[in-house]
């Protein structure tokens, strides 16, 4: 980055950090993405003289609510939740709502921001949102949660619709919530149609969303890899996190000849090195989705396998690095033992997982890097292929919908070449904020001032 670059980068930043104050995950997102897109902005003028950048960091609306619901023991609890419009030029609001009690403002609007251009990515038509609750799941009974999914969805289906804003899971919601609120959101509104994604697939869910960000974030890596002339088979993998994400992370990167060796939650990481295969991660899928247990049980079952408390994987020696558990697991100290054990690639399942730091130590040293934007895009992009069959009134076979999934995949690994290729070295960080940065500017720059 040349010295005036870092200065209009500097100057801009100190803009959006005056006007969002005491927000660092929202900063850190938007600093990424200007550093990369400020050279490109400044060669297309018109980007500059309608200034989108300045316009696409700031959400359309946010829409802040109380949360008020019953626990078992009869006492009235209290959260607050949100829901971000970030932008929706190119369709629809879209994105998960997430549920952990440390959800900020803050948080949200950074995951809001990148669903933008993450959605802009796959291709479909669907613009970006976010939202969520400080509401800790944890440890509640399913009547618990299903209090509060209803009570939430008492002021959020006034703000949603399957043309306005489709909300999805993340961390937190998966299948169980996103039941409770599709039902309330039937009851309230005696209409029955998409206006969330994730639902079942007795009441319009589609086959392989489920799978589908796992599984789109290894199909990814493996286009990097071949890219390269090289491919997953015999790789040794980090995978963390044992949630969605990482459960089909493990699972499709096992299908194509790695070994997953690692897997963790907020207790620490399990090490297994004789890899972690199906029926491993059979006991995993019935740990984590059915029992709601802690990862550190794998060890009483498999007993190879070492527990290592309140650590993360990423000292142990592998050629793959999957982050698929949470914003900001990934350090420049972790980016530096990885590169000091010859990591090939860092593949990102979860949101901003890398700190933009290490983001730079790994690109800078010319390692495969697949930025969350591109590489989980293939959870939202099925939800998209739900809204689609929705809308047609049908549902799709599980091998059209995997097909699907692999082309948009393939496509969006294409897009970051076209934008990121310098040299030999692909900058996939780069590629994608702005193959996801053009659609949408374009769209806003036809709108005329909106
Ligand atoms: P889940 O709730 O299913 O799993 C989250 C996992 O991450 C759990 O193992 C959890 O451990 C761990 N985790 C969460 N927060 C923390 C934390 N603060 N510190 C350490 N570990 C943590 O969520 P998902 O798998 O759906 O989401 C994981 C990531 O992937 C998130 O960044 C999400 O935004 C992203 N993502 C999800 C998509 C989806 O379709 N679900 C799509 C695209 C991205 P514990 O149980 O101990 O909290
Ligand atoms: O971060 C994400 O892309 C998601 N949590 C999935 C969003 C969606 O609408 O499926």
């Amino acid at each position: 980055m040349t010295s005036d670059v870092r200065n209009e980068v500097d100057g801009f930043m100190r803009g959006l950090t005056k006007r969002n104050p005491g927000e660092p995950e929202f900063h850190q997102a938007v600093r990424e993405v200007v550093e990369t897109l400020m050279p490109f902005v400044n060669e297309h003028r018109e980007y500059k003289d309608a200034q989108i950048l300045e316009r696409m960091t700031e959400p359309d609306r946010i829409i802040i609510f109380r949360v008020t619901w019953e626990d078992d023991q009869g006492h009235i609890r209290a959260n607050r939740a949100w829901r971000v419009q970030f932008n929706n030029s190119i369709g629809p609001y879209k994105g998960g709502l997430r549920f952990h009690p440390n959800v900020t403002q803050s948080v949200l609007k950074f995951l809001g921001f990148e669903q933008v251009f993450k959605n802009s990515l796959t291709g479909l038509p669907m613009g970006g949102g976010k939202g969520g609750s400080n509401f800790n799941p944890k440890g509640k009974s399913d009547r618990e949660v299903m209090r509060f999914c209803q009570s939430m969805m008492v002021e959020l289906h006034r703000h949603i619709g399957e043309d306005t804003d489709v909300p999805a899971g993340d961390i937190g919601v998966g299948a169980r919530e996103i039941s409770y609120l599709f039902g309330f959101y039937k009851r309230l509104e005696n209409r029955f149609s998409g206006i969330l994604t994730g639902k079942g697939l007795a009441f319009g869910g589609s086959l392989v969303r489920t799978e589908a960000t796992g599984y789109g974030c290894v199909y990814f890596c493996e286009n990097m890899l071949n890219h390269r002339g090289d491919s997953l088979k015999h790789k040794t993998c980090l995978v963390s996190g044992s949630g969605n994400v990482a459960i089909y992370t493990v699972e499709k990167a096992t299908q194509l000849g790695g070994k997953v060796v690692t897997l963790s939650d907020s207790s620490g990481f399990i090490h297994d090195p004789d890899g972690i295969d199906a029926e491993k991660l059979a006991f995993i899928k019935d740990l984590k989705e059915v029992r709601r247990g802690r990862i550190a049980e794998y060890t009483t079952q498999f007993t190879n396998a070492t527990f290592h408390e309140q650590q993360r994987p990423w000292s142990v020696p592998a050629d793959i690095a999957f982050p698929c558990a949470t914003q900001n697991e990934l350090s420049l100290d972790d980016a530096k033992i990885l590169l000091a054990n010859n990591i090939q690639a860092v593949c990102e399942g979860a949101n901003m997982p890398t700190e933009l730091d290490g983001v730079h130590q790994l690109i800078n040293t010319k390692v495969l890097f697949g930025p969350a934007k591109a590489a989980n895009a293939g959870g939202v992009a099925v939800s998209g292929l739900e809204q689609s069959q929705n809308a047609l009134r049908l549902s799709w076979s599980r091998e059209e919908v995997d097909q699907r999934l692999r082309t948009i995949m393939h496509d969006i690994h294409e897009k970051c070449i076209e934008h990121g290729n310098g040299d030999g070295y692909i900058n996939y960080m780069k590629g994608a904020n702005i193959a996801g940065f053009v659609k949408v500017a374009d769209a806003m720059l036809a709108y005329g001032v909106v």
